[in-house]
């Protein structure tokens, strides 16, 4: 990794380099130059061996092929121990949210949690069918509050199988069976895990990985997919609606808020706070024009798709967004929240305001969040930031904002393709089996500072678009496509293969969609069970032409996704570097020994030119495979909204015959 990078190798994204550069001028470290003053630990990131720290008779390096830790633990074992306790860790962290979520609905139901409701009734009522609640005769607080502790008490399931499994396609719950992986409650799994790669307990990589694999899908067909559920039933299923992002959505002459991390619980009351004329009328009496909120990471992709409050910017803009000088407070929740905020806040008058009984930061303010007070909560959070106005300095804001359109759920994208009374996966899956889409490509995951901020996922979004791909994104890979604009339907269509553009015209949506957080990624499985269902495409999720990207990772839950993805079917395929580099015998057992099991695989590739080629030619494989024609670039294409287009554009006699078929006289 070069030392000293150029801003434009720092990040691709205009605004991240003007402010990039006032932090050089002010003399501010960011993580970007953190990267470069401190390498990787080339063992540690699996370039040149690996690293054992699970007993201290380490840390054991082991660099060489044979050489082996003091308790005789080989290069495979570490690896596949390193990977297990990664997947743990990130399943323990999104899931946990889903149990904080399932707090707040025990609390809500009980008419315990200020300011919260049931704002989504219909998915109340689904959700409490797939998890067995009756709903007949009994009000929406009566469900909500059997549903949460139902939830609740999956976390510690100890046998038998979690409520969600059986909701995958039928071929998948088979397999699983098969292979001993389904999994019990989440806590149990994680447990299960961080046991078996206690020093001296399992010590086979493929049987470690089966157990990791088995903790992510507790994870991913569990504590994930119920966040995502419990969240839309309290705030409401997301469907499109136009927003902004990127640092330009700060304004000048208003107070901002910035709430960063994951939970949309403390946001969603930090959105009605700042709402309150009462808020925006403190405000004005402070000298302020009025109150700004915005968002950073998955909080922001929360709040963003079910109300459209703009997005600051995603993980590496955090530091970024305070070089500004106009942000009065940044409160934070759980997740991706980097220590080194306060410190660049302190430079400025930016108060950082931690939140989360899990999380204090040294130097950071704390208010602890607590639900059944949760409006005062967020009137006292927007309060300090109005006050905090006053001292507010010098402000430097770029220019640079784009619109998008966020939202789409898998219950929109359903909706979108059938309409409201035929809710369906079908015109999809007969544009895919056309050919009219050659595959489909879910791009999500972080940014990585030993990386071009967002080059890589813009890279992959504009190749996959001329190559008739339909992308789907969450987290801080959809905030990359959407501060290019390719979350709008011009912008990208301007890239997109003309079958995929003919599809995308016709049922009138972008073809990059934005579907959530990082926990959401759950609704991209739902979607390809739903067109596994629908059929024409296989009976299983392993049949669809579909990869997983996550080209520019950093952090443990993108390990965990990945996992659960694979288990489920799909090839996934991380960028930027590989922590199994030097080891070809765990790439082998999570590529081919997985796909062999599960039909889906992972895989680091660190090329984003070999990603793509390798994403392209796993779609064209199960093309194949579903014997479906291959892909023509130049076959579909013959309408949309271009011969319109070009119909305006004749004179207007030529139009009318054109239109009409005979020589007509205006
Ligand atoms: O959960 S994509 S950097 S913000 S971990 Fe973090 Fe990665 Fe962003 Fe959302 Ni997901």
């Amino acid at each position: 990794m070069a030392k000293g990078r150029t801003n434009q190798e720092r990040s691709s994204d205009a605004a991240s380099i003007a402010m990039l550069e006032r932090a050089e001028a002010l003399g501010i470290t960011t993580a970007f130059q953190r990267a470069e003053l401190l390498a990787a630990c080339p063992i540690g990131a699996g370039q040149s061996g690996t690293c054992c720290k699970n007993c201290y008779m380490g840390p054991c390096r082991i660099t060489k092929d044979g050489q082996v830790g003091v308790c005789g633990a080989t290069m495979e074992t570490i690896n596949a121990r390193n990977m297990a306790r990664a997947c743990a860790a990130g399943s323990a962290a999104h899931s946990d949210h889903g149990r904080d979520l399932a707090f707040t609905l025990l609390a809500t139901a009980e008419g315990k949690a200020q300011g919260y409701e049931i704002r989504d009734v219909a998915k109340l009522w689904n959700v409490a069918k797939k998890w067995g609640v009756a709903t007949e005769g009994r009000s929406k607080q009566d469900v909500a509050k059997e549903l949460a502790l139902k939830g609740l008490a999956m976390f510690g399931q100890q046998t038998g199988e979690t409520v969600y499994i059986k909701h995958a396609p039928e071929k998948r719950q088979k397999i699983w069976r098969q292979h001993g992986v389904v999994p019990r409650g989440v806590d149990r799994e994680v447990v299960d895990i961080l046991h078996r790669t206690h020093m001296g307990d399992d010590q086979d990589p493929e049987h470690i990985l089966l157990g990791a694999i088995r903790t992510s899908l507790a994870d991913g067909w569990g504590g994930s997919m119920l966040a995502t559920d419990f969240s839309d039933i309290l705030f409401g299923t997301p469907s499109p609606n136009v927003s902004q992002v990127n640092l330009g959505v700060l304004k000048k002459d208003e107070v901002n808020i910035l709430v960063h991390g994951h939970e949309p619980t403390l946001s969603e009351m930090i959105v009605a706070a700042c709402q309150d004329p009462a808020m925006q009328e403190y405000a004005r009496s402070k000298g302020a024009k009025g109150v700004n909120l915005a968002g950073i990471c998955c909080t922001s992709n929360e709040i963003l798709i079910r109300q459209g409050i703009p997005s600051a910017g995603n993980f590496l803009n955090q530091e970024l967004a305070l070089i500004t000088g106009a942000v009065e407070a940044m409160v934070v929740d759980v997740q991706c929240i980097m220590q080194a905020l306060p410190e660049v806040a302190s430079r400025f008058h930016t108060k950082i305001v931690t939140t989360s009984p899990k999380v204090k930061i040294t130097g950071a303010m704390h208010v602890e969040f607590d639900e059944r007070k949760g409006l005062d909560q967020a009137r006292e959070l927007v309060k300090i930031a109005i006050d905090n106005f006053a001292n507010r300095g010098e402000t430097m804001i770029p220019d640079q904002q784009s619109d998008l359109v966020p939202g789409f759920s898998h219950e929109y994208i359903n909706y979108m393709l059938g309409g409201t009374f035929r809710a369906s996966f079908r015109p999809l899956n007969d544009a895919i089996m056309t050919g009219r889409i050659r595959g489909v490509v879910a791009d999500v995951g972080c940014n990585n500072a030993r990386t071009t901020q967002d080059a890589s996922h813009n890279f992959l979004v504009r190749e996959f678009l001329k190559n008739d791909v339909l992308v789907v994104e969450t987290g801080c890979a959809a905030l990359a496509s959407a501060k290019m604009g390719y979350l709008l339907g011009d912008a990208a269509l301007e890239y997109a293969g003309p079958g995929l553009r003919e599809v995308c015209e016709a049922v009138g949506i972008p073809p990059v969609l934005h579907a959530g957080s990082c926990v959401d990624n759950t609704r991209i499985l739902t979607v390809l069970t739903q067109m596994a269902q629908e059929g024409g495409l296989g009976d299983d999720i392993s049949d669809i032409p579909a990869v997983g990207l996550a080209p520019e990772w950093m952090s443990e839950k993108a390990i965990a996704i990945g996992m659960y993805c694979a288990a489920s079917g799909a090839y996934v395929i991380f960028g930027t570097t590989s922590p199994l580099a030097s080891d070809d015998v765990v790439q082998k057992l999570m590529t081919e020994g997985w796909e062999e099991k599960f039909g889906g695989k992972m895989e680091f590739e660190v090329d984003e030119k070999e990603i793509l080629r390798k994403a392209l030619e796993h779609i064209d494989k199960k093309r194949a495979a579903l014997k479906l024609p291959a892909w023509e670039p130049t076959r579909h294409g013959k309408s949309g909204d271009w011969r319109m287009e070009e119909l305006f554009k004749l004179p207007v006699e030529e139009r009318l015959e054109a239109l009409y078929g005979t020589p007509v006289t205006a």
